[in-house]
């Protein structure tokens, strides 16, 4: 999977790949074709804020990592400098992900700012400059995780990280995409900084402003995706949030948490759950793509023991968490979806055994094989490389000649597959 080959090579094996995959009526074509709104294509593996379980979050460096760990996509989110830069960061308050609390030059930045209506105290990207944010540096966000690499890697443009995907793409031999996030699109555009057109100025100096172009484009608000549509063609995905679920694996929703920002402001109601009914998947249609609905709308989970309304300690570990949950049967929102011509992209897949329902015994591959069995058309992961893993699995229960070509290499499927990098290629 590491080793190079030259684009002319990758080239043609692509358009044989693809030729044999139209003259083949077997099971895989069958199988592909299943999946709706993306035909013949395997599920998408998109390095979750780079590979994030490993390192600190929306780095160069965890974005390289992801793509060396298979990532098909590498996900930025954006917020905009005081400048209107765009940065990747999770959000406009970077003190939970960087060092800006312990830079003495940066004392006097710390503010209380509302976010989505809440009031949230610390450093914004908004009151610093490109130039001042190139001394901060990132931190491992997630206390559960390596924290070894903290104070190394300083903060991406939203330019650089294009460069780094195309940089990598020519090394690797592949595609790797770009799945950029606008973050908080209504508090950026009541600071001045509006990030849609900065987003689309970027795409269109990388050439990526087009419909083909290996880019997604992501908001959990859905005015700023409707005027999107109304300016590029790059595809568009309305993300589907929620607050919580509850003890019956039935989705909560409570502020800010409850539906897009948007509507909020808007005096809109009705929550997001309302985006992945049949009507609520039929208006996304209207200006995205695709969906990307948080997982237990697609698979959700039920406490195994409920004491006094909620979750109890199942499995004796003294702690509650999703290891403390039975799987519900999926829903019917892929299918809908699908229905509707819109692809579904689901987040996050973890590995920390607390994060993983009781049927999984531990194995976080089981979670990614039981999504890609449900019909996902790709899934953001903390950890690519297991999402990787998982998908060959995948691959080799759906199709038996998928197993000849991890055995014989280039000698299978009739000198057309190589190997891993066969099953995994899109
Ligand atoms: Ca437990």
């Amino acid at each position: 999977m590491l080793q190079k080959r030259s684009f002319l090579w990758f080239l043609m094996a692509l358009l044989c790949t693809a030729a044999l995959w139209m003259a083949t009526p077997g099971s895989a074509r069958a199988d592909g074709g299943a999946r709706g709104a993306d035909p013949g294509k395997r599920p998408l593996v998109i390095g979750h804020r780079g590979a994030s379980g490993y390192l600190p979050e929306h780095t160069l460096e965890a974005y390289a990592l992801a793509i060396e760990l298979g990532a098909d996509f590498i996900e930025p989110d954006l917020v905009a400098t005081k400048d209107g830069v765009l940065i990747a960061r999770h959000e406009p308050n970077i003190t939970a992900t960087t060092n800006v609390s312990t830079l003495p030059q940066f004392a006097d930045r710390r503010k209380t700012r509302i976010v989505d209506g809440v009031s949230e105290t610390g450093w914004f990207a908004t009151d610093f400059t490109w130039a001042e944010l190139q001394q901060v540096r990132a931190v491992q966000a997630f206390g559960e995780r390596d924290q070894g690499f903290n104070g190394l890697y300083r903060i991406p443009s939203f330019d650089e990280v294009i460069a780094l995907a195309k940089r990598k793409s020519a090394e690797e031999g592949r595609t790797i995409g770009v799945y950029p996030e606008t973050k908080h699109p209504t508090f950026h555009q009541q600071l001045g900084l509006a990030l849609e057109d900065r987003l689309l100025h970027v795409l269109q100096k990388h050439g990526w402003n087009h419909r083909s172009a290996p880019v997604f484009i992501q908001s959990f608000e859905q005015a700023n995706l409707k005027y999107l549509r109304g300016k590029t063609s790059v595809r568009l995905v309305q993300l589907v949030d929620a607050d919580d679920v509850a003890p019956d694996g039935s989705i909560t929703y409570a502020a800010p948490f409850d539906r897009p920002y948007d509507w909020a402001v808007a005096g809109r109601t009705g929550t997001f759950g309302d985006l992945v009914t049949p009507a609520g998947l039929a208006e996304v249609r209207t200006y995205a793509d695709g969906v990307g609905p948080w997982k237990p709308y697609l698979i959700s989970a039920a406490c195994i023991n409920v004491v006094a309304g909620r979750c109890a300690d199942a499995n004796g570990d003294g702690l509650v968490n999703d290891a403390d949950r039975r799987l519900l049967a999926p829903s019917a929102v892929i299918a809908n979806a699908h229905a509707q011509g819109l692809f579904v992209h689901t987040w996050t897949f973890r590995s920390e055994q607390r994060r993983l329902a009781s049927n999984y015994r531990g194995m976080p591959a089981n979670e990614y094989l039981a999504f890609y069995e449900a019909g996902v058309d790709g899934l953001f992961s903390d950890f690519p490389d297991t999402a990787v893993v998982a998908r060959t699995l995948w691959l080799l229960k759906k199709d038996p000649d998928a197993a000849k070509c991890l055995v014989d290499g280039k000698h299978g499927r009739q000198g057309s597959c190589k190997g891993l990098r066969w099953l995994n290629a899109n």
